[in-house]
């Protein structure tokens, strides 16, 4: 979906222009921003039914707005943008990307210390120059020095939700040839790691030529890097890169293992060959003595054939998935479409984009068969937060609305902060009302763990939350994780029954794969949801799942696989 894109680039060239101190435009970009990373719509959509006044309808597009987006959509490009861009010192601009390095702070840096690349930063950071700055200390420093880790770490990584949406349409694409027989996406696309380096695809095909000839003149394609018989690698518009490999039918199965990797899980599998007499390699699997290769027409018979059980592209990362596949022990991981309903949506009572009734039928497009009203609590005050008097209002207003919904089952709730001193953001008696009450993290995220851990045991101590909203609060390529001791929450949760989350948005995935796992050795249950603020969000619990096959959940650790009596009956909701 464009909209995302456009959105970043016009947060982008508000931070730029308020570099430069202009007045009011950055005001002006942020307030489309925001329109349209919150739309219901594509924009494609809109402008195709509407034209550019369909787009002048969006909150804060005017015309001069609009033309950008026809742009964007056009062209894949602002002009505007790349000037703005190319009119700053190219290290200037990575600065933005450091979490909490705003204009403001960049301005300042700049006009003091004549800071302008990441490398003047560290530097001035090494001799304590920004604790120095007024309105800077010794905190500030630190938090700097975290931020610059975090974002060298992440450098040149896109998040799933990101690749994923470009790869499938690539492939969409390649299909539509005659010449091309099968194709996947390999990498880890195909594992659903959180962020992805390249672009992975595989494909078979008697006409190598035209395949890469139509791979290499995709729409999306800025630059081709190489063009080979077999291998081809492209620059997409969106930044990230894309190989493609074409090969014989026969090496189908060994290539799409070997290309779905990682490394390190091949590398394994490689030496249980060699014990076996064989040779795996992206050609095949051979017979070491006479280089014969051996018939395989699937990914389950090679592991098979290796005295394996399949492994799932999602667990394939040698953390104990082969060891546990020689035994036989590999969970069965959830089904991609065992969801049978999402706890976690926002509504136009805070910062979502629809009413109610639209989240509802949303819902029930995907067949849920309950979904429950979450919208923030009055502490977000920039997300319209509800206070106690809103949120009786809406709890009337489901009431309402179940007798009209027959097929799916309207469940009450709220996200509440949990404050920094561990309170609730809302009245006791109120949260004694609602069905579904997620207990989250908004402010004050930078506590040491034993203040973290305490404010939440006191939270938790009210008996009142059913569901830890996404637990570690990271954004990722952005802010870091909290810090609590996870054997204690861990511990609490599944004495209380308190599930914890895992929060589907490609941007958040927290729970993360690992601690999904962790949590579920220690028997503690995990619900999946979408944290949807439009109906187009819905969809991203995809995400969510493909986290919790990576941390080896089974349908029964997830409470929002049963039906509605057993999910009920867990919480104990009448
Ligand atoms: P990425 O792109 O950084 O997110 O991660 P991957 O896993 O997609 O890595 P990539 O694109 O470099 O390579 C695709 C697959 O090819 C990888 O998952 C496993 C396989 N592969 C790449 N290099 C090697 C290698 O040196 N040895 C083995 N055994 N396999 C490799
Ligand atoms: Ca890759
Ligand atoms: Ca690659
Ligand atoms: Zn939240």
């Amino acid at each position: 979906m464009a909209n995302l894109e456009i959105a970043k680039v016009f947060y982008e060239i508000a931070d730029i222009l308020e570099l430069q101190d202009v007045e009011w435009k950055p005001r002006a970009y942020r307030r489309a921003a925001q329109a349209i990373e919150t739309l219901d719509k594509d924009v494609s959509e809109i402008y195709h039914e509407k034209g550019i006044k369909g787009l002048m309808e969006i909150p804060g597009v005017g015309e001069a707005l609009a033309k950008k987006i026809i742009e964007y959509l056009e062209t894949k490009k602002i002009k505007e943008y790349e000037k703005l861009k190319a009119s700053l010192p190219r290290g200037l601009y990575e600065l933005m990307d450091i979490m909490g390095l705003g204009p403001r702070k960049i301005k300042i840096f700049y006009k003091k210390l004549h800071i302008k690349s990441l490398k003047d930063l560290e530097n001035a950071l090494k001799k304590h120059k920004i604790e120095k700055l007024e309105g800077f200390g010794e905190k500030s420093e630190e938090n700097i020095k975290k931020a610059i880790e975090l974002h060298k770490r992440s450098k040149g990584r896109f998040l799933l939700g990101t690749a994923l949406p470009i790869a499938e349409n690539m492939v969409n694409e390649l299909k539509k040839l005659k010449d091309v027989n099968k194709i996947n996406v390999g990498g880890s696309l195909r594992r659903m790691q959180e962020t992805i380096g390249d672009i992975d695809i595989l494909v078979t095909s008697k006409n190598a030529k035209k395949v890469m000839d139509v791979f290499t003149s995709l729409e999306d394609v800025k630059r081709v890097l190489a063009k080979g018989p077999t291998k081809s690698m492209v620059l997409l518009k969106q930044g990230i890169q894309a190989d493609v490999r074409v090969l014989d039918d026969k090496s189908y199965a060994a290539a799409l293992q070997y290309f779905t990797g990682n490394k390190e899980h091949n590398i394994v599998l490689r030496g249980i060959a060699l014990k076996k007499g064989l040779k795996l390699s992206e050609y095949g699997l051979f017979n070491k003595k006479n280089n014969k290769m051996l018939t395989i027409k699937s990914e389950e018979e090679l592991y098979n054939k290796l005295g394996l059980q399949y492994i799932e592209p999602e667990l394939r990362q040698n953390f104990g998935e082969v060891e546990a596949a020689k035994l036989n022990k590999l969970p069965r991981l959830i089904p991609y479409n065992s969801i049978k309903g999402d706890l976690h949506v926002h509504s136009n009572y805070s910062d979502g984009r629809s009413s109610i009734i639209e989240m509802v039928q949303g819902a029930r497009k995907l067949n849920y068969k309950y979904v429950a009203i979450t919208d923030h609590s009055k502490a977000r005050a920039i997300a319209h937060g509800l206070n106690e008097d809103r949120v009786l209002k809406q709890i009337k207003e489901i009431q309402k609305l179940r007798k009209k919904f027959k097929d799916i089952y309207i469940f009450t709730g709220t996200e509440v902060d949990i404050k920094s001193n561990g309170e609730l953001d809302l009245g006791e008696d109120v949260l004694k009302k609602l069905d579904i009450v997620i207990g989250s993290i908004h402010s004050g995220f930078k506590q040491n763990k034993e203040e973290m851990t305490k404010r939440l045991i006191k939270a938790f101590d009210t008996g009142l939350i059913k569901i830890f909203g996404h637990p570690t609060t990271r954004i990722i390529n952005f802010r870091p994780e909290i810090q609590f001791d996870f054997n204690k929450i861990f511990g609490y949760c599944s004495e209380n029954n308190i599930a914890l989350e895992i929060d589907s948005f490609p941007n958040r995935l927290d729970l993360k794969d690992l601690y999904v796992r962790e949590a579920i050795k220690n028997n503690v249950k995990i619900i999946i949801d979408s944290d949807s603020h439009s109906i187009d969000h819905f969809k991203l619990i995809k995400y969510g799942i493909a986290q919790a096959r990576r941390g080896w959940a089974t349908k029964h650790d997830i409470i929002n696989t049963y039906d509605l009596k057993d999910f009920k009956k867990f919480f104990n909701i009448k």
